[in-house]
């Protein structure tokens, strides 16, 4: 995993970079990895803790899963080049927000909510930007409830803020996600003739799926209700 992410880096070095230069740079990359590898570790540590004390006051675990994931260096690089930024370590940090992902799926669209307020009152998150996709879902039916926040995490000798992107959303809203995500991804889906009317199927089954997800939480409410 480590030699394959430094051979992913080497695309983000000059060509006139020296020998030592690469290995500095290499490792230092590394090292801003692995903290945002601990980052991770803190939100979803985060998560896990409102999981469990949320379930004591219901019968039911908000969270049903959480998926984290570190970006990869290629999309790091391609990322960098698409935005016209500075190949160095300081502007993918000052930069990009989702280096560190962390995906919480809930069963029910009031669970995002309470886990969201609950996580942001927590005195050591920052909150730098909030979309909500789920009020406002996406023209094509994308929904989700992203934070990108900020946390400390505690080395030996310092303490350093890093940013998370933390992405809520429903098993159904991440069933469709994940569906979308393939046409998305398909280059050259495009030119496929199909493209449109896959487009618009998926839209309507967008539209379905929130539905269901309302319906569903109506009646968990009112079966808890009684
Ligand atoms: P991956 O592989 O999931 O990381 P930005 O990320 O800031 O350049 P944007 O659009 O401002 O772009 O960010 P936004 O809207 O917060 O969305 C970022 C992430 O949300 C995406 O990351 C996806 O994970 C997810 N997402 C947003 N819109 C869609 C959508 O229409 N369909 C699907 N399936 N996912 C979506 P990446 O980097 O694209 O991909």
């Amino acid at each position: 995993m480590i030699e394959n992410n430094v051979e992913q880096f080497a695309q983000l070095i000059p060509q006139k970079a020296d020998l030592r230069d690469f290995a500095f740079m290499a490792e230092s990359f590394q090292r801003l990895m692995t903290y945002y590898r601990c980052a991770i570790m803190e939100v979803e540590t985060k998560f896990r803790v409102l999981d469990v004390q949320l379930s004591l006051n219901s019968e039911n675990n908000p969270i049903e899963t959480i998926k984290t994931r570190l970006k990869r260096p290629e999309s790091i690089a391609a990322k960098i080049q698409r935005r016209g930024l500075p190949f160095t370590l300081e502007s993918i940090e000052q930069n990009l927000f989702d280096i560190a992902g962390v995906r919480v799926i809930c069963s029910f669209p009031e669970d995002i909510y309470r886990l969201a307020d609950s996580l942001l009152r927590q005195d050591d998150v920052t909150l730098i930007e909030r979309k909500d996709y789920i009020q406002n879902p996406k023209p094509n039916g994308y929904r989700s409830l992203h934070l990108i926040i900020e946390i400390p995490i505690f080395l030996q000798n310092e303490k350093r803020m890093m940013k998370v992107e933390v992405q809520l959303r429903t098993i159904a809203m991440d069933f469709w996600a994940s569906l979308e995500h393939k046409l998305r991804y398909k280059k050259d889906m495009r030119s496929v003739e199909h493209y449109d009317q896959i487009s618009q199927k998926l839209k309507a089954c967008a539209e379905m799926s929130a539905t269901l997800d309302s319906q569903m939480e109506a009646i968990r409410n009112q079966i808890e209700g009684i």
